[in-house]
């Protein structure tokens, strides 16, 4: 089963430089360890043909795997087409964060889709091997949906444990992109998972939407073994001499028992200095004093919004700004860097919010990421925009967008350019403000379920 990985090129790719995808390694390690040889693209531009037909004639591929999240949906689709078109015999399978969230979407627009898997791989990939080895196409796996000529075959969705055995991550995969960029830059991005899963349902990230598709009551947090963990940092290290490492769990350590575990064994065993994202609401002194014991350096944290209303009317997000103070600060006492997530150009933000976010991340002494809100389909609050009558289609951009009715585009545009430079020196703030009825209106809130959410 010769296994041909492709990693689309996003939409707003940041770097143009190729990069270690975790769910690359994994998955070509699960397919190498069985005996099947893999071959990965990365396409850092739409500009896939050329290259994509070189590889398929050279590798001649059974099978073609796709990972998709939000970013890479417009050349994903490219690159289906392109497939459907000119090498309808060969197997296409997607997974990835948006095909977990909109499999039908694209089994339905796609019929050259074999399968889509639904959510985390591990158990799943040598079954499907199996499954087309022997011809038996449609084999009852759960998390697997296919496209039959009945239509779509679905079996049963579950938010999967890790297994007991740890899977290694396969490094040759990547070979072609050390080359690239040298093994120093490419080093860099080393990074693992320890856990999957978050118990909070922000309404503007995915997280809402996967609640749906897991159903809510299983979607309960599950953690890697710590000894797999080590053995997957120790395997790369033997093959790459990176000097820091990233870990991309959701909210890293979140059970304390655990992270207990994890400090001992990686101080032990790893002790190279790290990131991890975090949550200002898990945090107490034993986790900071455990992450910053094991070798934790830098902590990234949501902090969305300076608006403590805003923040719990709109994102569902419940934490005070004095508990983002309290916890900001024990931080930055345990010697360890902040970098916050920030969002602006919410639905029914207003100038004055965002002068609050600013003036938090001051306070905190954080460097801020700082995004423009982009509604995303499948999430709660893309539904809330879409219901209130906020939404617009840009399609010059291909994206929705919201037409906010408290603040202008431009504003937010404005403040989104100067974001870093205001939070060094939030007093120049007075200098940026021009003050117009349009920041004014005054926000009304109305309880819906659990959530309370805004009335235009
Ligand atoms: C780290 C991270 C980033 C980093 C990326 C760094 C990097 N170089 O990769 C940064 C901060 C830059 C980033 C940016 C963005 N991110 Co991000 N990010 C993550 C995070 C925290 C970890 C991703 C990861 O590596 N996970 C570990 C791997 C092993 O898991 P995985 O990729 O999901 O793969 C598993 C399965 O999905 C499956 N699988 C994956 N691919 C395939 C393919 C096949 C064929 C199969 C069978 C299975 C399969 O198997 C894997 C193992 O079980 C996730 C949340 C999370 N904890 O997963 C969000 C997440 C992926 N990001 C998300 C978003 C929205 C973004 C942004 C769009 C945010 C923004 N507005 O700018 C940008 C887009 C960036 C881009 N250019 O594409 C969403 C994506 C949702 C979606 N529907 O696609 C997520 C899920 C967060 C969320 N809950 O909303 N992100
Ligand atoms: S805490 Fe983070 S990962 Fe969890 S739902 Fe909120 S934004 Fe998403």
């Amino acid at each position: 089963m010769r296994t041909l990985l492709i990693y689309p090129a996003s939409i707003s790719d940041y770097s143009n430089k190729p990069f270690y995808i975790p769910a690359i390694a994994l998955l070509s390690g699960i397919i190498r360890n069985a005996g099947h040889p893999t071959k990965f693209l990365q396409f850092l531009t739409s500009d896939f043909e050329a290259r994509f037909s070189g590889a398929i004639h050279e590798f001649n591929p059974d099978i073609i795997m796709i990972s998709i999240n939000v970013e890479q949906v417009k050349n994903a689709k490219e690159i289906l087409s392109f497939l459907n078109m000119n090498y309808p015999e060969i197997k296409v399978l997607i997974g990835g964060p948006q095909s977990t969230i909109a499999p039908e979407e694209f089994l339905r627009e796609f019929k050259n889709i074999y399968a889509v898997v639904i959510g985390f791989c591990e158990s799943i990939i040598n079954d499907l091997l199996y499954s087309i080895s022997i011809k038996e196409y449609y084999l009852p796996i759960n998390n697997v949906w296919y496209n039959s000529k009945e239509g779509t075959l679905k079996n049963n969705i579950i938010y999967s444990e890790f297994e007991d055995k740890p899977w290694l991550p396969d490094l040759e995969v990547f070979r072609e992109q050390i080359e690239m960029i040298g093994e120093k830059e490419f080093a860099k991005t080393i990074c693992f998972v320890g856990s999957r899963g978050c118990p909070f349902t922000c309404t503007y990230c995915f997280e809402s939407g996967y609640a749906k598709v897991f159903n809510s009551k299983n979607r309960i947090t599950k953690y890697k073994k710590v000894d797999n963990l080590i053995l997957e940092i120790l395997h790369l290290r033997k093959q790459l001499n990176f000097e820091y490492v990233n870990f991309y769990d959701n909210i890293f350590g979140l059970n304390k028992v655990w992270l207990r575990e994890f400090m001992e064994k990686y101080t032990k065993h790893i002790g190279l200095p790290y990131m991890c994202f975090n949550h200002f609401d898990c945090l107490d002194d034993e986790k900071i004093n455990l992450l910053k014991e094991s070798n934790c350096d830098t902590m990234v944290l949501g902090l969305e919004s300076g608006s403590e209303s805003l923040r719990k009317s709109i994102l569902n997000r419940h934490i005070t700004n004095s508990r983002i103070r309290e916890v900001g600060s024990k931080i930055r006492q345990a010697g360890i860097k902040l970098i916050t997530f920030n969002m602006i150009g919410l639905p029914y933000e207003t100038e004055d919010d965002i002068i609050q976010t600013i003036k938090l991340n001051h306070d905190l002494k954080a460097y801020p990421w700082i995004y423009i809100y982009q509604p995303y389909k499948y999430t709660t609050l893309f539904d809330t925009c879409n219901e209130q009558g906020l939404l617009y289609y840009e399609e010059t951009e291909e994206l929705f967008k919201i037409r906010n009715p408290t603040i202008s585009e431009d504003k937010v545009k404005l403040y989104f350019s100067l974001f870093r430079e205001l939070v060094k020196t939030p007093d120049a703030v007075s200098l940026v403000k021009i003050r117009t009825n349009e920041c004014h209106q005054k926000r009304q809130e109305k309880i819906v379920g659990n959530d309370i959410l805004p009335v235009s």
